[in-house]
């Protein structure tokens, strides 16, 4: 079985980040491994919420894993708590050399940077996602990435634009989400070298919180299982759709009910 490495935070109350990835990529039939960045009593998403960061933890677990010799087959990053994790993300990868790194840039949504995260992040995430086989980010995220304002309905040349520029912060490939035409909602997949590829499919008028956590974890998990890039984010991207044709819109901070949603995932393979 293939074993992968998530470096993200445990928000204890509305699914997200590791409570997503967990059962998503166990469904797929691949180990899943868990570094927790912090400890929450919920995502940010709701007022209030307590956080214990784990900064002082990541590389002694990661130690202790490298101290026994385990196999990794990948290692995937989801929210990390400040601009440190970044760095020590990076030195956690020398530990494990060749091992494809996956990076979803979580810092915001719908142009602005998440509740807690330093100005400062976003130029740690970019460094880190240097190392990265193939980087996640929404529109959001890529602007911040890349040091632009936040592009209101780009068009299709300035996404190549944008995709260009992410690869040219070192990263193999790219896997931009979130892009709304009309009543369509796509993905951007370009690898370094290859012309981009673009997938529309009706979006499902709904938002809720941990749906981009889910699509990075049923893209990497596909991918872990042989899919070419362009086929792991269509899966993810129906994946989502589905969950979010089941969600109730009075319970939008505590996540889609991917849990009844989760047999399409093994069948899918
Ligand atoms: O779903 C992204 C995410 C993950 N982890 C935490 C968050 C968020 C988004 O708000 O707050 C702690």
């Amino acid at each position: 079985m293939k074993r992968l490495a998530t470096v993200q935070d445990l928000s204890c109350l509305g699914k997200c980040s590791l409570t997503v990835a967990l059962p998503v990529i166990s469904a797929m039939g691949i180990e899943c491994a868990v570094l927790p960045t912090a400890v929450l009593s919920t995502h940010t998403g709701f007022p209030g919420n307590t956080c214990l960061d784990l900064s002082g933890e990541l590389l002694p677990m990661a130690r202790h894993w490298h101290s026994l010799g385990v196999h990794l087959d990948g290692i995937s990053t989801g929210y990390l708590a400040n601009a440190a994790q970044c760095q020590q993300v990076a030195e956690l990868l020398s530990l494990f050399p060749g091992v494809p790194l996956f990076v979803d840039p979580v810092m915001g949504d719908n142009g602005k940077l998440y509740r807690g995260m330093a100005p400062e992040f976003p130029r740690a995430m970019a460094r880190l996602c240097a190392r990265a086989s193939v980087i996640l980010p929404n529109l959001t995220e890529a602007a911040l990435l890349i040091g632009r304002p936040y592009p209101n309905s780009p068009d299709q040349g300035q996404l190549e634009a944008i995709l260009e520029e992410l690869l040219a912060l070192g990263c193999d490939s790219v896997v931009l989400t979130g892009l709304e035409q009309g009543d369509l909602i796509g993905v951007a997949v370009q690898t370094r070298g290859q012309a981009p590829a673009f997938h529309f499919a009706p979006r499902v008028p709904k938002s809720f919180h941990g749906t981009g956590d889910i699509f990075s974890a049923v893209t990497v998990g596909s991918l872990l299982r042989g899919f070419g890039l362009s086929a792991a984010a269509q899966a993810a991207a129906s994946f989502v759709a589905t969950c979010l044709q089941a969600a109730d819109p009075t319970q939008e901070p505590y996540g889609v009910p991917f849990e009844t949603c989760l047999p399409l995932l093994w069948k899918g393979l």
